[in-house]
């Protein structure tokens, strides 16, 4: 019997003292978190995902003071990837998760995106093609993005003058557009297995060391 979507809302200010749980890891269902109001987290947030296809929306507005960690675990949806927007979000840290989606996992910054500390988006374990937008301001000194074994897109961006980034992106043919805010300490780009295509909208020479493998 076909439940439905679990649709979490929040339309006015949420305000969470300590940890913030959501945990959804039995549920086969689809499960949307869409923030239209305010939701502030003095300490950690953890979003542990399903079966069914995760999406959140929890840009401007949400502000969490520890780690943001979204784990949205596999996808049985076909049509439509597991989207993460965080456009606008401030948090300590970032880390995102995405298992086996036939329509991929998708993560979204943007400019207004603020991270205190490192980021990481891990969708190794994802078999079809995921997305990865990075843009904003990032504090950490650490910074992954793992693609899976199908054609990644990545777009990074992020003013993140202390973050060393590492990208691996995996197996088949992946697409990397470095956009020319992007700041680092270091970046190495692996572009992995594959007829793969790097967009270089920064260009040499570059303001930070970068080091490109893998590209054929
Ligand atoms: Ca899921
Ligand atoms: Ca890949
Ligand atoms: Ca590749």
């Amino acid at each position: 019997m076909d439940r439905g979507i679990n649709y979490f809302e929040i339309d006015n200010a949420v305000n969470v003292l300590g940890n913030f749980n959501m945990i959804s890891s039995l549920e086969v269902e689809d499960t949307l978190l869409v923030n239209h109001g305010t939701l502030t987290v003095g300490a950690n947030m953890n979003y542990i995902g399903g079966n069914g296809d995760d999406d959140i929306t929890a840009g401007a507005g949400v502000s969490i003071a520890g780690v943001l960690y979204i784990d949205l675990a596999e996808s049985t949806k076909i049509a439509n990837p597991q989207v993460v927007d965080l456009s606008g979000l401030s948090a300590g840290r970032l880390a995102v998760e995405g298992g086996n989606s036939p329509g991929g996992n998708e993560v979204v910054t943007d400019a207004a995106t603020s991270i205190a500390g490192d980021v990481s988006v891990v969708f190794e374990n994802s078999t079809m093609p995921n997305t990865g937008i990075l843009l904003g301001s990032y504090g950490g000194v650490n910074g992954t993005f793992r693609g899976g074994s199908a054609q990644d897109s990545l777009t990074v961006g992020a003013i993140a003058a202390s973050m060393n980034s590492v990208v691996l992106m995996g197996a088949d043919s992946d697409t990397i557009t470095l956009e020319s805010t992007a700041s680092f300490a270091s970046a190495v780009l692996n572009f992995g297995d594959g007829i793969d295509v790097f967009n270089d909208n920064l260009g040499m020479p570059y303001p930070f060391p970068v080091v490109i493998q893998n590209l054929p």
